[in-house]
């Protein structure tokens, strides 16, 4: 890798900043009209997440806004990436529900402040918190033409309330993640899978698949109907959000290299094909048959070309080898340890996360090449181990997300001054320490550090860092 030197400059447009989710920092589940979404009720089941704890108070955000701005302002931030609460705007979540105008005006302040502040909103439509009554009503993403027309309605909402400031709008945040976790492994929200010791109700063997391909549709509704109704007066662009993380065959086994591809098309491809491409990856047919459905020549008519953008979000690479039962991993097997004993990186806290940040510059080639779109980095970041436990000025030394934000930027650099590769924005996650999920409130991904007691904000070191990079 050649050195990048200091006259190579992003253009004045990229965008970077942090970037954070309505549910993980909202809290005020019960306030100003909000109606309940899926992690209400799943964070509040016991075992549910590793610490006990819910997201009815996260960071207070809902109440700490200004805070937020503040920090946004401090950082020197060009732009900020959000998520709407649906719950928050349309409290029952349906097409012919009552809109929430405390919802709606919550927001607007928001965008305002963010604007007086010269940050760009970027804004997303869906993180993960449906609304409850739609899965209480139809059972929510496996409903196909209830859930369309719901969310399409849903959007259309938001860009003709917030479409006139917000010119950035990413549709659906992680659509794997929605499938996987929360209808294959049952560990997300709305906790379903063919696990009944941990799950009532599920099929992994083909739910997540059946709702992938509803968000998809859903996703490309939502798109048609920015273009066709708000696109030429607003002005604005639109697109899905996908995770993804590198993958590097563990050796140079024709198996192995086989793998990674393979591995690839089950965690990226499944939605980037589609929706780039038009066509699900031929390897997926071939691993789930009929159990993987197919539009409809019209359907397709949609999805195809149905993002302005790549939307990217990634955090690790993995090593990948041939073999395993693991479908979700379209039959292959991870491991972060090379043939030689060695780890690929630094541990994170999450056991699913190391720093390697040639994966990085990999992995955006790779997307470029492939679908040849503009990409938006809309999220990448890193766990500190163990930084729950430590005491908070200890905590906001965070030299391994400092070390992992450092390798990561340059790659970034480097993959777009060095391989020409259409880079827009950089988002690091997250803003603030918040609920990640699962985890509750142990992973720490912030920038700054939050304590849960007095809701006070403490920066690290590695907000400092990436203020100095020179975006
Ligand atoms: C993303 N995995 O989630 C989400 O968009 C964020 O809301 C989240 O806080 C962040 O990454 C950190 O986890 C992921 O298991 C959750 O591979 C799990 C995985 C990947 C991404």
């Amino acid at each position: 890798m050649a050195a990048v030197t200091q006259t190579q400059k992003f253009s004045k447009q990229f965008l970077w900043g942090f970037a954070t989710a309505a549910f993980q920092i909202e809290g005020s589940t019960n306030t100003d009209g909000r109606g309940p979404s899926i992690w209400d009720a799943f964070s509040r089941e016991p075992g549910r997440t590793l610490d006990g704890r819910d997201g009815d108070v996260a960071t207070d955000s809902y109440r700490l806004w200004k805070e937020d701005v503040k920090l946004l302002k401090e950082y020197g931030v060009r732009a900020y990436r959000f998520s709407l609460s649906w719950s928050r705007l349309i409290p029952l979540g349906g097409r012919d529900d009552p809109v929430n105008e405390q919802g709606i005006a919550f927001y607007n302040s928001f965008i305002d402040a963010l604007l007086e502040a010269g940050i760009t909103p970027f804004v997303t439509l869906y993180h993960w918190d449906l609304p409850q009554a739609l899965h209480d009503r139809y059972n929510g993403w496996l409903n196909k033409d209830e859930s369309v027309k719901d969310y399409t309605r849903y959007a259309q909402l938001c860009f003709s309330r917030f479409g006139d400031r917000v010119k950035h709008w990413l549709t659906i945040n992680e659509p794997w993640c929605v499938a996987i976790l929360g209808y294959g492994r049952g560990v997300f929200a709305p906790g379903r899978s063919s696990d009944r010791n941990r799950n009532a109700e599920g099929d992994s063997s083909r739910e997540p698949w059946i709702v992938a391909h509803h968000v998809i549709l859903a996703h490309a509704h939502a798109v048609k109907a920015y273009r066709e109704e708000f696109k030429a007066t607003q002005g604005g662009e639109i697109g899905i959000t996908l995770n993804g993380d590198w993958a590097m065959p563990y050796d140079e086994s024709p198996d192995n290299v086989a793998a990674a591809q393979h591995a690839l098309d089950f965690a990226i491809g499944w939605y980037a094909d589609p929706v780039y491409l038009g066509f699900y990856p031929p390897y997926m047919k071939e691993v789930l048959g009929d159990r993987l459905p197919e539009y409809s020549a019209e359907e397709w008519a949609i999805v195809k070309g149905s993002s302005d953008f790549y939307g990217m979000n990634t955090y690790t690479t993995n090593l990948i080898k041939a073999g395993g039962k693991d479908e979700f991993q379209g039959n292959t097997q991870y491991t972060f340890t090379r043939p030689d004993g060695t780890q690929l990186g630094t541990h994170a806290h999450s056991p699913w996360l190391q720093s390697y940040p040639d994966g990085f510059r990999a992995l955006l080639n790779y997307l470029y090449k492939k679908y040849q779109k503009p990409i938006y980095v809309t999220e990448n970041g890193f766990s500190v181990k163990d930084e729950s436990f430590k005491s908070v000025s200890e905590a906001i030394k965070d030299t391994d997300r400092v070390d992992y934000f450092k390798g990561v930027t340059n790659a970034l650099k480097a993959a777009v001054f060095e391989d020409g590769v259409d880079v827009r924005s950089y988002f690091g996650w997250s803003l603030l320490d918040n609920f990640e999920w699962a985890d509750g409130y142990e992973t720490r991904f912030g920038v700054t550090y939050v304590d849960y007691e007095t809701q006070k904000r403490y920066p690290k070191d590695s907000a400092r860092y990436l203020t100095k990079v020179g975006f």
